[in-house]
């Protein structure tokens, strides 16, 4: 059996604003490009979620809700600080920690729990610890699996532990919306619904060949999780699968030429990185982010092993030409490049000498 937390700061961007700036403290904050840009909220202050204010929600939206709301905008770079400082507190409690994101991550304690430190007093320790040095909140899910352990992180926030007993997951789940569980979004919740499936519950109240005939391969996996069951391992080092650079603009712009030249910027970057590593890949990705903040990544996979920048930008510029329309702004461009061939020995050997 194994024992994972999952951990998440609370209201992240929000709360690094609340302690920079502490007459922001107390207050509706949110963090986000304006209204008049039509930004969208990235992190609402706890305080401004008591009127309704959420993340992902138009920032003109917020400010109807709540007109004393205060604006900040992101400093990705604090908050990259920031989260840093927390997974290097992560390490030490384990050395199997997995980030998902800059403000959560995966923790297997398996080997730290002890009778005298059982894994909810490992979740005390580890909230109290990043209380005390980044004098900021998170909340702990502690479970047997990563899936129960991140809708447990989720259920008491702020400031929250929420432990389940091992042998307790279906019961703790049973009563939660089945949008809880992962992998299932809007869509698939509005088939469940129509099928009377409402809650984690429900749904792992259905046969495994109820599951499939719905929803194919993915059915039994989704009724597992409903049951508790997630055999996944909190993976520690998902060895470099991609090389990639990007950069947010200065300012959102739907200007085809200074697309191009920013793709062509980071490819050579890219290729560089490349380079240095002594790798070649045979797959482009092209990561967008709108000024509405949506973001997503189109991909294309060629024959031979991209080198050079020019070939890079070549694809990656084939990426990005049908996504350009005029008033489609764009605040972020990525390209990277994945699929590598077989990592060279030249590159392993040294690295290994050094033991
Ligand atoms: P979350 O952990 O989802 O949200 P949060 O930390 O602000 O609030 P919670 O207490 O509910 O955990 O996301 C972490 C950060 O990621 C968040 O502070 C800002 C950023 N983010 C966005 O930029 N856009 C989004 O839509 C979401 C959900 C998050
Ligand atoms: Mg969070
Ligand atoms: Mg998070």
């Amino acid at each position: 059996m194994r024992h994972i937390l999952h951990a998440d700061f609370d209201a992240f961007y929000a709360s690094v604003e609340q302690l920079d700036n502490p007459n922001l403290r107390g207050k509706p904050v949110v963090v986000g490009g304006s209204p008049e840009a039509r930004g969208v909220v990235a992190s609402a202050s706890y305080e401004a979620r008591r009127f309704g204010i959420r993340s992902a929600m138009p920032m003109r939206t917020a400010f109807q809700r709540c007109p004393q709301a205060i604006r900040v905008r992101s400093r990705f770079d604090r908050y990259g600080e920031v989260s840093r400082r927390v997974m290097s507190i992560f390490r030490d409690f384990t050395t199997l920690v997995e980030p998902l994101s800059l403000d959560e991550a995966y923790l297997d304690v398996t080997d730290s729990v002890t009778p005298e430190r059982p894994p909810g007093r490992i979740g005390r320790e580890l909230k109290a610890r990043v209380k005390v040095e980044l004098k900021l909140t998170i909340s702990v899910g502690v479970a047997t699996s990563k899936s129960v352990a991140k809708i447990a992180s989720d259920i008491d926030k702020p400031d929250g532990l929420t432990i389940v007993p091992p042998g307790s997951e279906r019961e703790f789940l049973a009563p939660l919306a089945v949008e809880k569980l992962w992998g299932v979004g809007p869509k698939t919740a509005a088939r469940l619904a129509a099928e009377a499936v409402h809650t984690i519950g429900d749904l792992a109240a259905q046969s495994e060949e109820w599951c499939r005939v719905r929803f194919g391969k993915m059915g039994p996996e989704m009724r597992l999780l409903a049951l508790g069951r997630d055999d996944r391992a909190v993976v520690v080092d998902r060895s470099r699968k991609s090389v990639s650079a990007e950069t947010t603009l200065s300012e959102d712009t739907d200007d085809p030429e200074a697309l191009f030249e920013l793709v062509n910027r980071l490819s050579q970057r890219v290729a560089r990185a490349l380079d240095r590593r002594e790798l070649q890949g045979r797959t482009v990705k092209l990561k967008l982010r709108l000024a509405d903040f949506t973001t997503f990544t189109r991909q294309a996979t060629v024959g031979e092993p991209l080198g050079s920048s020019d070939e890079i930008a070549m694809a990656a510029t084939t990426l990005l030409r049908p996504e350009l329309e005029p008033g489609r702004f764009f605040r972020l461009v990525g390209v990277g490049v994945t699929g590598f061939e077989e990592i060279p020995d030249e590159v392993i050997q040294p690295r290994l000498a050094g033991f």
